[in-house]
């Protein structure tokens, strides 16, 4: 096996036969999430500490975004290094994956269009069924089989880019920080993992329009009109809109949602109710 390989088969030279055996079976069959599997079994990656005269950095950069309507968010992650890097896996994980999650058995969870290894032989994400709050991104230079000496020289830029659904229309004036769970690179030889520095900035959903509307505005446009009344219908027939917020149903301020509202509303168009209260 050659000197060069990347982090994955440095690591197999140590590894019993039967270990080595399903890794090179996984060298086949590229769709598997080597280093992930690697990891699960209690395998490093990599060994000892590669010497270097910076850490790598590894960064998120803030975002914002407007609440009331179900949006996916592409969310770039950039590596800085001063020394040649081979491999890489890293966790991200939201704080509260309720109303921010990635989407499991998405492959297009995280892509690479435009960054700084898209020449790399092996790049893949992965979310959990069990946990759409964490992604695991592993990516590895150079291959068996591929060309000889990829690698990610010295440079500062997008390693990857994440897409991740915030899809809670109750979530507004809030926010909540993308962590890396877990940042291992490793350089060319896959021997050892780069000292690794991270820069996590929040995600913030700006407050809702509900802030300025009437209650009852269920449909989060400014003002109270028959359609909020078929909004709040459809809702409770299961239509998976929401509200920007709570007051946005909450016609009678009862601080819950529920039929009294449609009354209430249906009261308020016939002239027999005030003017819901507004919402903040
Ligand atoms: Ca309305
Ligand atoms: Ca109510």
């Amino acid at each position: 096996m050659p000197q060069s390989y990347n982090a994955v088969n440095a690591t197999l030279d140590l590894k019993t036969p039967k270990l080595e055996g399903l890794v090179a079976n996984l060298k086949h069959a590229r769709i598997f999430l080597a280093a992930v599997v690697l990891t699960l079994l209690g395998v490093p990656i990599a060994q000892g500490t590669c010497v270097c005269s910076q850490p790598v950095t590894l960064s998120i950069g803030s975002t914002t975004i407007a609440p009331c309507a179900s949006q996916r968010l592409s969310i770039p992650v950039y590596m800085n290094n001063t020394c040649p890097v081979g491999g890489f896996e890293i966790h991200i994980a939201t704080s509260d994956p309720s109303w921010l999650a990635f989407t499991p058995g998405d492959t297009l969870a995280a892509d690479r269009v435009g960054s700084r290894i898209t020449d790399w032989e092996f790049f893949v994400a992965s979310v959990y069924s069990s946990n759409p709050g964490q992604i695991i991104i592993a990516g590895i230079a150079d291959m068996p089989g591929g060309a000889e000496g990829v690698q990610l020289p010295p440079g500062d830029g997008l390693l990857f880019t994440i897409h991740i659904n915030y899809a809670n229309r109750n979530v507004c004036d809030s926010s909540q920080v993308l962590n890396f769970a877990l940042a291992r690179v490793s350089d060319t030889t896959g021997n050892c993992l780069f000292e690794t520095e991270t820069v996590t900035d929040s995600l913030h959903v700006l407050p809702g329009n509900c802030y300025n509307n009437p209650r009852g505005d269920a449909n989060c446009s400014g003002t109270l009109t028959g359609l909020d009344v078929v909004y709040l219908v459809a809702y409770f027939k299961g239509s998976p809109n929401g509200f920007c917020c709570v007051c946005s149903g909450d016609a009678n301020s009862s601080g819950s949602v529920n039929g009294v509202d449609v009354t209430y509303l249906v009261g308020f168009f016939k002239g027999q109710r005030p003017h819901p209260a507004p919402c903040r």
